[in-house]
Order: C-alpha cells, then sequence, then structure tokens
C-alpha cells in the first residue's frame, strides 16, 4: 500500500526507489469496481442487491439518475426508501459518494437523509460519510426554466388534445409518464450547455449568483409568463451552498485515488435500468441519462479499465411504471396477482407498476449491451403460488422472428410473443436459504434462465429482507 501511494502521488516519488514494471502492472490489474444495474424497466431490486453488497464495501457510488430513483432496502424490519443518496449510505464505514452524472435536487436530498433520521432508523452521522463530486448538475435551478418549459409543453397538450392529434403526435407532446422530478429537464440543460454545478454553487457566490441571475433573466425573456423570485432563490441557494460545502470534493480525484491508492473495496449503484437507458432503452420512454454500463465511466471519471464485475439485477417477472410498450404485460389475473402480491407501487411516486411475465429477449438484450457477470434473479417468492410460469423467449412481427430487440416503438409494440411455460412450484419460498432447499420446480426455473442467457445466476431473492438472499456460488 505504501507503494502503492508513493505511485499515486508524485510529489512523495522523488526519494523512493524505481517501481518495477511488475509491481504497476498488479496496481493496475488490483482494483475493479463492482456495478449493480437494473436489467428491466427498473424496480428489480437493485438497493438490496447494494445493500447486501455495501455491507463489505468502503465506498459506494450512484453515477447517474437523481431522486427519480426509489431503491428499497429493508434492515432489521425497518424499510430505508433511497432516492438520491446511495443504498450503501446504511453501512456506517462506507463512504458514499454522489458522482457527476447524479443530478442532484438540493431540497430533495436533505430531506432524504432526514427522513432516514426517525422512527428507528439509523443513518446518523451520513454527512460525514457522504462526499459529492463538484461536476454534477442541479435539477432545483433548472426547474425554474423548466416549469416554463412544462407550462409552454403543456399548452402544446392542450392544443393537441384539442386539435385531436394522433397516437403519436400525443406521444410526441403529451406526458411520458415521468416521475415529475425534473430529471428530463436537469438533463437537458446539462446538454444545451446552460446548467450549473455543484463546483459553481460552492465556489465564489458573487460568481455563482451573477451567473444564476444572467440565466434565469435568458428564461425570463424566453418565457415573459414564468414566475421567478430570483432573490428568493439566491437566498435559498446560499443557505444549501454552505450545507454542502463540507461534502464536496474533486470526483475525478477522489475516484482515482481510490482506484489507485489503499485497497478499497468500490461499488457503484446504478439507478433505473437498462430499458430506460437514454440511448439503448425503449425511446422516448426512458429516463434522461445513461443507465446501462457507460453511464458508470462518465459518470464518476472511472477508465473502463476499472470496470470489474457487473452484476444484472433481474426481477423473476417484468414490470414497468410510466408509458411505453410492454410485450408481456398480462392485463388480467396474472398482472394482478404479481402487482399485489409483489407490492407492486412506486417508490417515489406510489404509483401501481403494470406487470407481466418475465421477458428474456429483453434481458438477454440488456446482457448484450452491459455484459452481465452474473444475475441477482429477485422476487422469486412472488410467484409461489402460479401453477404454470411463462417465459418470453422469441419475438415476432408479421409472422418473422426478430434477431434481437428492436429499437422502433412501433415495432415493439406489434410483435407477437413467444412463450416457454414452465410448471409452478405452488408452495412458499419465502424460508428457503440455500437452492436445495428451494422446491426443484423453482431450481428448474433458475436453471432456465441461466441457461437462456448463458448468465450464471449469482442470488436469488425469496423475501425483503437481506437474509432473504440465497447466494448460489
Ligand atoms: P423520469 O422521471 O424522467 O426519469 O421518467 C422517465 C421514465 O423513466 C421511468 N422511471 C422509473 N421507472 C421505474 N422506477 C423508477 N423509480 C421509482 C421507483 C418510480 C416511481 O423506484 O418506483 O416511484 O414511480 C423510475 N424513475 C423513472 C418513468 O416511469 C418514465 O417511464
Ligand atoms: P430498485 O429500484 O431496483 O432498488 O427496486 P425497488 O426498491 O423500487 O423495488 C423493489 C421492491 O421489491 C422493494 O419493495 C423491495 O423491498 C422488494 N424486494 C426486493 N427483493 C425482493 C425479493 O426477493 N422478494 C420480495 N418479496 N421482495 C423483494
Ligand atoms: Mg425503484
Amino acid at each position: 500500500n505504501v507503494r502503492k501511494s508513493q505511485l499515486c502521488h508524485s510529489e512523495s516519488n522523488s526519494n523512493c526507489p524505481p517501481i518495477t514494471s511488475g509491481e504497476l502492472i498488479r496496481l493496475h490489474e488490483s482494483r475493479d469496481v463492482t456495478v449493480v444495474l437494473g436489467a428491466q424497466w427498473g424496480d428489480e431490486g437493485k438497493g438490496k442487491v447494494v445493500d447486501l453488497l455495501a455491507m463489505d464495501a468502503d465506498i459506494v457510488c450512484r453515477c447517474q439518475g437523481g431522486n427519480n430513483a426509489g431503491h428499497t432496502v429493508v434492515v432489521d424490519s425497518v424499510e430505508y426508501d433511497f432516492h438520491l443518496l446511495p443504498s450503501g449510505v446504511l453501512n456506517k464505514k462506507a463512504v458514499s459518494f454522489i458522482g457527476n452524472g447524479v443530478v442532484i435536487h438540493l431540497p430533495g436530498l436533505f430531506e432524504e437523509a432526514e427522513k432516514n433520521l426517525h422512527k428507528g432508523k439509523g443513518l446518523h452521522g451520513w454527512e460525514e460519510r457522504l462526499k459529492i463530486s463538484d461536476r454534477p448538475h442541479f435539477v432545483k435551478h433548472t426547474c425554474t426554466l423548466l416549469k416554463s418549459c412544462t407550462s409552454v409543453r403543456l399548452i402544446f397538450v392542450r392544443l393537441c388534445v384539442g386539435m385531436n392529434f394522433d397516437s403519436y403526435g400525443m406521444c410526441l407532446f403529451s406526458s411520458l409518464g415521468t416521475t415529475k422530478k425534473g430529471i428530463g429537464p436537469a438533463y437537458s440543460s446539462k446538454a444545451a450547455r446552460n446548467g450549473l454545478r455543484v463546483c459553481d454553487l460552492v465556489s465564489d457566490f458573487k460568481v455563482f449568483e451573477d451567473k444564476f441571475r444572467m440565466l434565469a433573466e435568458h428564461f425570463l425573456t424566453m418565457y415573459p409568463n414564468l414566475k421567478v423570485d430570483i432573490d428568493s432563490e439566491l437566498n435559498q441557494l446560499k443557505e444549501y451552498a454552505e450545507r454542502l460545502r463540507p461534502l464536496v470534493t474533486d470526483g475525478v480525484y477522489f475516484m482515482h485515488k481510490a482506484l489507485t491508492g489503499p485497497s478499497k473495496k468500490i461499488l457503484v449503484e446504478g439507478a433505473n435500468a437498462a430499458l430506460l437507458d437514454i440511448d439503448f432503452g425503449t425511446y422516448p420512454f426512458v429516463t434522461s441519462s445513461n443507465c446501462t454500463v457507460g453511464g458508470v465511466c462518465t459518470g464518476l471519471g472511472v477508465p473502463p479499465s476499472h470496470v470489474g464485475r457487473v452484476y444484472g439485477v433481474v426481477k423473476a417477472y417484468t414490470t414497468r411504471v410510466g408509458v411505453g410498450a410492454f410485450p408481456t404485460e398480462q392485463n388480467n389475473d396474472v398482472g394482478d396477482l404479481l402487482q399485489s402480491k409483489g407490492r407492486e407501487f412506486g417508490v417515489t411516486t406510489g404509483r401501481r407498476r403494470r406487470c407481466g411475465w418475465l421477458d428474456l429477449i429483453l434481458v438477454r438484450y440488456a446482457h448484450m449491451v452491459n455484459g452481465f457477470s452474473a444475475i441477482a434473479l429477485t422476487k422469486l417468492d412472488i410467484l409461489d403460488t402460479l401453477p404454470e410460469i411463462k417465459v418470453a423467449v422469441a419475438y415476432k412481427v408479421d409472422g418473422k422472428p426478430l434477431p434481437s430487440f428492436p429499437a422502433n416503438m412501433d415495432v415493439l409494440t406489434r410483435v407477437s410473443v413467444d412463450y416457454e411455460t414452465l410448471p409452478g412450484w405452488c408452495c412458499s419460498t419465502e424460508a428457503a436459504r440455500s437452492l436445495e432447499e428451494l422446491p426443484q420446480q423453482a431450481q428448474n426455473y433458475i436453471r432456465f434462465i441461466e441457461n437462456f442467457l448463458q448468465v450464471p445466476v449469482k442470488w436469488v431473492g425469496v423475501g425483503k429482507s437481506r437474509e432473504s438472499m440465497i447466494k448460489l456460488f
């Protein structure tokens, strides 16, 4: 470790013996980040998997998304829901890190921490173990402009409805079924290069104030009906700047030190999921960040060579919140059972989640993009009462099989799904703590998934708690 820190800090290199190439190779091979990603449309149980791995981690990072995410963790029967804070913040020995790829809603951040301090919840001392990169964009200030954009957009929607636009027109202008947390507008502003970042807020406030006023006035000119009390916004931001400053760090340097300094176990918690990815998801019904593995590098400043194991979290069936095509959706008793037994409600918005059979075409596509090392299969217990279980194994359009997951949403809406029907187990799996304790049919279900995807299943979830995650290897 001493040698490693000598290597990383050139100022201390002058008196140390030259490093051998063998040492250099080992240094660069030794430090990999472990990544946990959603493999469907979100809410697969990533929070629980991260919590499990975080018990052993030194640093737990969020690299994308914002407080649209809702990650549930149950510890000692106490339920926590995290939105912006990494789920690993519960580990008092780990540092939680919010990377540059995240968009931060400041009131949301402090409210979330506050909420997890009360009613027997143990988030004490979180401020000492949270680090925030100096490069993330804010949701808050962009919201001023965005509220305006939203109202302009709403006018469009009303016009569209009034003019009886076709479904494509509606889809262009009406709601995408977002969480309404200002995520799209914040990332739009980032891409439009008129955003303000953490580093702006915690530096010279006068400079920040000038930039903020200029930006607000620009938007007031564009949208004269917009109501913004610039002075009161600035006062509030000044207060947040004081609270935020001690948490802020140079994110790239922080990660570099973590990767090359004294040995650290680094875990990355993906938010949202592959099919909500802005590039690879079911566009336009997606979120505005890269929820696939590339987002780890761009959202933290981690070189790709340091990405180690990538765990895909797959729910034993499929859910989706919001609008968009869903080939295996079950608008029937099966869907209702999955929804009610699985308690499928949005953690952020409380929306009822749409439910359907496991779609292996979709998960295989997520694997193509992410290269999963292994899978955490969650919520197997929700299938306990079903006499037979279907799994999507092929898509066809006009009778012709599709080689992969289609990019075009019109095509996805039209696919017919080929299912494999597997026998159910019709008994409770909740008490199982090893593979052997699962009924044979449940073991077959797991092996079927592994065989289809050619990816090993490493964990199987049979309940909400930490203990109900069966480790297979
Ligand atoms: P947004 O708000 O711009 O990111 O919404 C765009 C689409 O992304 C979906 N989305 C989600 N899907 C599943 N879970 C999410 N988090 C919450 C949860 C959702 C909730 O854990 O339950 O509480 O409703 C999440 N966040 C975004 C969203 O539905 C849109 O389809
Ligand atoms: P995330 O967004 O991927 O972190 O998932 P959410 O927290 O939004 O939703 C997953 C829900 O399933 C939460 O209520 C979890 O407590 C719950 N959950 C996770 N794994 C299991 C499991 O194996 N069985 C059961 N019954 N519930 C689970
Ligand atoms: Mg969720």
